[in-house]
């Protein structure tokens, strides 16, 4: 079973058909990676495999998904835009684990100013409605977390994968479809303390996820901390090494 993988399937040709997008540099030895986990039935083979884009609005267009059978598949796709845009970043976050189904889905921003929400967060609330009451909020999240997440956090934990392969599904599709009009529209900064305030605000994001990433200690437990750490800090979150 490879739950996510119609979500690139969708994702990528959209890409290509709505942005002039080019290939983004993945870091050698990133693209794929594998190792068997479990011992004699519990066997089971982890595959991450990594896929990078950009334009020339969007610094840099990633996802690592990863699949490792019934309990365990993952697609976190996460959209960085140029600096000189102030455009929120286009975050997802599809997890499932033993225990369940984990969905982030946002339009994650850089401001919270009311014109900020309104430029960026308005256009979304009717997706986000659309949704929410069939897939309420999911209880429990990090309070040092929030000043990343907009008013159209789509954050829910549903019991059946049905929902996931068709509610969360539409979701998806609806968000990303809509990053893309914002993207559209989007104009270059050029004054200079906003650049400057952009910057930050992407830093400061990109910092705490970095150094928060939840994938932290199960790519460690697959893959080595080596690995682990320049995954993270050289592919995943990247900013600060293109600076
Ligand atoms: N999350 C990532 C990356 C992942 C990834 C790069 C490549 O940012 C996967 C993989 N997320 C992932 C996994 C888990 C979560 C959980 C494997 C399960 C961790 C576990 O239970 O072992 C939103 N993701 C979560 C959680 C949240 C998010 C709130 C619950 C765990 C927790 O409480 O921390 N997405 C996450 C988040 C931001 C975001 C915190 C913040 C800006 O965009």
């Amino acid at each position: 079973m490879t739950l996510y993988q119609p979500f690139l399937d969708y994702a990528i040709p959209l890409l290509r058909e709505r942005l002039d997008l080019a290939p983004y540099p993945i870091p050698a030895g990133f693209e794929k990676k594998e190792c068997i986990t479990g011992k004699g039935k519990k066997e089971q083979l982890v595959v991450t495999t990594s896929y990078a884009f950009q334009s020339p609005k969007l610094r840099q267009i990633r996802a690592a998904h990863v699949e490792g059978g019934d309990a365990l598949q993952v697609l976190n796709f996460v959209i960085f835009p140029q600096i000189n845009y102030d455009l929120p970043f286009f975050g997802a976050d599809l997890v499932t684990l033993p225990g369940g189904h984990l969905i982030a889905l946002d339009m994650q921003p850089l401001f919270h100013d009311a014109a900020y929400q309104k430029q960026y967060s308005e256009p979304i609330l009717p997706i986000f409605n659309k949704y929410q009451k069939d897939l309420p909020w999911g209880g429990d999240f990090p309070e040092e977390a929030k000043p990343f997440f907009s008013p159209a956090f789509l954050w829910t934990r549903p019991k059946e994968t049905e929902a996931v392969q068709t509610l969360v599904f539409d979701a998806f599709k609806d968000y990303l479809q809509a990053y893309l009009d914002l993207v559209d529209r989007a104009q270059p900064v050029t004054d200079s303390q906003k650049l400057a305030e952009i910057l930050q605000a992407q830093r400061n994001y990109i910092n705490y996820r970095a150094a928060k990433d939840p994938a932290r200690g199960m790519f460690l437990r697959f893959y080595g901390e080596e690995w682990t750490e320049e995954y993270i800090h050289g592919f995943l979150f990247d900013l600060e090494r293109h600076l």
